[in-house]
């Protein structure tokens, strides 16, 4: 049955399990055409993640700032479409937190290797922030870090393992949140990685 990791916050476990090679092949083939990357932070730093994006919008950081992108900055191109599957199952996923009409317009990739971690943040670039972000974890485990809309507040920790998949809207949309450094390990379908898939909408519906 799905948990609640806070308002908000609807955790499913095993809900891509079955689903997962499919998956993994999607994402590979999107890879391919637009290859993961480190990028460069506002503040100077190279992102220890290394990411791509599918869909019609991809999330970009540079010097100038964070901002979601219809062109992939290596290649000049439009990001490869989304994965079928990937996108049914999201939007699956958010039915069942009670968001039948989402409807993503982008898609985040993130891959972490040992010792990848994300620090603390909040995700408020998207224009429409009633509409949540749905994340699907393939690989290795990963030690999930869940705070609150007040960076004060202590985060929880959450493992979230290989075919979990966690619906974030209402008060959680914009909780600070984090990944811990990733452990080493081997995962039997994706070997020494972690990939995490964020299907988010960023711009508004009318
Ligand atoms: C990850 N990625 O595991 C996470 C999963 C990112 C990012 O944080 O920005 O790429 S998404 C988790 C998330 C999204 C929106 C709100 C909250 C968590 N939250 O309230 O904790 O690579
Ligand atoms: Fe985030």
């Amino acid at each position: 049955a799905p948990a609640s990791l806070g308002p908000g916050a609807l955790l499913l476990r095993g809900f891509v399990l079955k689903e997962a090679p499919e998956l993994l092949q999607a994402v590979e083939a999107v890879l391919q055409q637009a290859p993961l990357r480190h990028m460069q932070t506002p503040g100077g730093y190279t992102m220890s993640v290394a990411t791509s994006s599918c869909g019609p919008l991809g999330w970009v950081s540079d010097p100038r700032g964070y901002r979601y992108a219809a062109h992939d900055p290596l290649s000049g191109q439009a990001w490869p479409d989304m994965p079928a599957v990937g996108l049914a199952l999201a939007q699956q996923a958010a039915a069942l937190a009670g968001y039948p009409q989402f409807a993503p317009d982008a898609c985040l990739i993130n891959q972490y290797q040992p010792g990848a971690k994300l620090s603390l943040h909040q995700d408020r670039d998207e224009q429409d922030l009633s509409a949540p972000i749905v994340s699907l974890s393939l690989g290795l485990p990963a030690v999930f870090l869940f705070g609150t809309p007040s960076r004060q507040d202590r985060p929880q920790r959450y493992r979230l393992v290989h075919g979990d998949v966690v619906v974030w809207g209402g008060p959680s949309r914009l909780a600070f949140h984090g990944v811990a450094p990733l452990a080493e390990g081997e995962h039997a379908l994706l070997g020494r990685r972690r990939i995490n898939l964020t299907f988010r909408q960023v711009k508004r519906r009318v």
